[in-house]
């Protein structure tokens, strides 16, 4: 987070005069376009705001049969009116994500929060505080796009908070085998307010398979 917030003042001050030193913060994609086909990947669990201070999540699933590289994939979100909501791009060039296997990126440093394999936080802010961290939306569309390629989307519905007047509880997640042509809509996703399997009481099954819904 410390390098998050060190990265967004450099932006501010002037991109072209620091961008060498911008580079040592926050490296230039060496992968512009990895090469990902539709439905490769699939959105399967988020973890939107909630009370205290735990982190948020956004979970993918490989189904193909190939290792993806996941540098220069983004996540791009648009409002149920469809305003643009914001993206954020996954920079790192290491991120591997076998087949039959998960990837959770979120909105913490993996080496405090284990079960998060990316921090999205480097380009996520909140618009109108820069110092803070933006929260995921809990509604509207999320996109996942490699060079504009539309890989999967989904439709959130805001399922952890059914009452307006109680907070939100536990992550929305796609029940049964991951399927890119199946999942788009979130009214069909369920409410995981029941797993705990991150080990700090934070529900949900962050880089693990999803339960059945209850
Ligand atoms: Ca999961």
């Amino acid at each position: 987070m410390f390098s998050g917030r060190t990265d967004r003042v450099l932006r501010l001050a002037t991109p072209p005069v620091l961008a060498a030193l911008l580079a040592c913060v926050r490296p230039p994609l060496g992968t512009t376009c990895p090469k990902i086909q539709p439905g490769a990947l699939v959105l399967t669990e988020f973890r939107e705001d909630q009370p205290g201070s735990y982190r948020q999540w956004i979970e993918l699933y490989n189904a193909s049969d190939e290792p993806i590289e996941l540098a220069g994939l983004r996540l791009q979100f648009t409002r149920n009116d469809g305003k643009p909501d914001g993206s954020f791009l996954v920079r790192d060039e290491a991120l591997v994500v076998e087949p039959g296997d998960y990837v959770v990126l979120g909105s913490d440093d993996p080496e405090r929060a284990p079960y998060l394999d990316y921090s999205y936080l480097v380009d996520w802010y909140s618009p109108s505080n820069p110092d803070n961290p933006r929260d995921l939306p809990k509604g509207g569309l999320v996109e996942v796009r490699a060079c504009g390629v539309l890989i999967d989307r989904v439709v959130l519905r805001n399922l952890t908070q059914v009452d307006p007047s109680a907070p939100p509880k536990g992550t929305t997640f796609w029940p049964g085998d991951p399927s890119a042509a199946d999942n788009d809509e979130g009214a069909n996703w369920c409410v995981d307010d029941f797993t705990t399997s991150t080990g700090i009481g934070v529900f949900g099954t962050p880089g693990e398979a999803n339960p059945p819904c209850p």
